[in-house]
C-alpha cells in the first residue's frame, strides 16, 4: 500500500488499521508539498529506515513522516525507503530512544519533555504559558539557541534532525468542568489524579495547580483513564482526538498550558551508516516534513477541539482572567526551574518571544 494511497483514505475518513476500529477522521488537510530537489540517481546502497512513533495513523505526525518517506523515497530512486510505526507498539518515547542508542531502531519523534533526560535544557519547553500565540512559538524553534540544543543529543550517540509540532496542552478529565485552579485542586473534594509526561517540570505544574500528578508513559494512558487510575491527562486536540481520549473523558478545559514540541531523531548508528548524500538529503527532508507538520498541526487545532465537543466532550474555553488565574497559580514553577535550566537560556527564549509579539 503506498503512502499517497494511504494519505488519500485517511483524508477521506477511513480507517486503514482494525486496531482502533473507529473511523479516523481528519479535517480537509492541506496536500503534502511537491517533492522537488535533485533526484540521486547513483547507487549509494539501500536501507530501510524505521520509525517509531507514539501518536495514531490519523495524527498529523504520522501523516507527516509519511510525507518525509515519500522525499526520501522518491530523491533516491526507491532505495531510501521508511516505515513508520505509530502507537507506541515499538515501544514508549523513553525506550525507543533507548533503542536508538543501541541501534535497534533507527528513528523515533518524541515531545521534548521525554526527551530532557538527554538533554536537560530542553525542560524550557515545558515551562507553562511561554509561547503566547504558535508564531512565537516557531520563531523560538527556528533560533540559534533551539537549534544548538539539537547538537547536544550527539553525546547521546542520537542525531536530533528538527523541531516540528506536537502543540498547545489542554487539560481533560472526567470528574468535572475544570476552568479555574480551584476545580483541579477540588476544594470540597479530592484533587484531580493526572498523568503527566515522564518529566520533573510537569509534574510541579500540576503539584501547582493542586492535583495529583502521575507520570506515565503514553501508551498507558488510554486503558488507565478506562480503569479510572487516573482521572485526567493533557494534550493536544489533535492527539486527544486521534487517541479516542473522548472515549473516556467527559471534560476538556481549552487551558494552553504548555506549548511542547516534537523532535525528529535518528540513531547515529544508522546515520554514520549512510552515504554523505543521504545526510544531505535526509536533513533536507527532516526540515521539509517538519514544516508540513507544523501546517497540518495548525490546521488539526481548531478541528479536532470542534469534533471532541460534537463527539459529546463537555469543553470549557477560558478567558483572560480565568487563563490569568492559572498564570498566577503556576508562577512558582518558575521560581523553581528558571535557575535549574538556566536564567541565560530562559530570558534569551523569552526575548525572542517579546520580539516576536513585538512584531505582530
Ligand atoms: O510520539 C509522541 C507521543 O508519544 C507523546 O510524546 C505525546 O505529548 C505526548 C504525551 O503526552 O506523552
Amino acid at each position: 500500500m503506498t503512502n499517497l494511497w494511504k494519505r488519500t483514505l485517511l483524508m477521506t475518513g477511513a480507517t486503514l488499521f482494525s486496531s482502533t476500529a473507529v473511523y479516523a477522521q481528519t479535517p480537509d488537510l492541506s496536500d503534502p508539498p511537491d517533492i522537488e530537489g535533485d533526484v540521486i540517481t547513483e547507487d549509494l546502497g539501500s536501507h530501510n529506515i524505521r520509525v517509531g512513533i507514539g501518536l495514531a495513523e490519523s495524527s498529523p505526525l504520522y501523516i507527516s513522516t509519511q510525507h518525509f518517506g515519500d522525499i526520501l523515497s522518491e530523491r533516491t530512486e526507491g532505495r531510501l525507503t521508511v516505515d513508520v510505526f505509530p502507537n507506541s507498539q515499538l515501544g514508549d518515547d523513553a525506550q525507543m530512544m533507548e533503542m536508538l542508542q543501541t541501534g535497534t531502531l533507527d528513528m523515533t519523534i518524541p515531545s521534548t519533555s521525554p526527551a530532557t533526560s538527554y538533554v536537560e535544557e530542553l525542560a524550557v519547553f515545558d515551562l507553562p504559558f511561554l509561547f503566547p500565540t504558535r508564531e512565537a512559538a516557531i520563531a523560538v524553534l527556528e533560533s540559534d539557541v533551539a537549534l544548538d540544543l539539537l547538537d547536544k543529543f550527539e553525546d547521546s550517540d542520537i542525531k536530533a534532525l528538527a523541531y516540528h509540532e506536537n502543540g498547545y496542552r489542554q487539560l481533560t478529565n472526567s470528574e468535572r468542568p475544570v476552568e479555574s485552579p480551584e476545580d483541579v485542586a477540588g476544594l470540597d473534594v479530592s484533587g484531580l489524579t493526572i498523568r503527566t509526561m515522564e518529566n520533573p517540570v510537569q509534574l510541579s505544574i500540576w503539584e501547582a495547580l493542586g492535583a495529583n500528578p502521575t507520570p506515565m508513559a503514553f501508551g498507558e494512558v488510554f486503558s488507565a483513564l478506562e480503569q479510572g487510575v487516573i482521572d485526567g491527562q493533557e494534550n493536544p486536540w489533535s492527539t486527544i482526538l486521534t487517541s479516542n481520549f473522548n472515549e473516556v473523558q467527559d471534560y476538556g478545559s481549552e487551558t494552553r498550558h504548555v506549548y511542547t514540541p516534537f523532535i525528529i531523531m535518528m540513531s547515529m548508528r544508522t546515520w554514520d551508516k549512510l552515504d554523505p548524500a543521504y545526510q544531505e538529503l535526509i536533513e533536507e527532508a527532516a526540515q521539509e516534513a517538519a514544516a508540513y507538520e507544523i501546517q497540518l498541526a495548525t490546521e488539526y487545532d481548531e478541528w479536532a477541539r470542534d469534533q471532541l465537543e460534537e463527539k459529546g466532550m463537555e469543553i470549557t474555553r477560558l478567558d483572560e482572567e480565568q487563563i490569568k488565574a492559572f498564570q498566577e497559580a503556576v508562577q512558582p514553577v518558575y521560581d523553581e526551574w528558571t535557575p535549574e535550566i538556566g536564567e541565560d537560556l530562559v530570558t534569551e527564549i523569552q526575548d525572542i518571544v517579546e520580539s516576536t509579539m513585538s512584531d505582530e
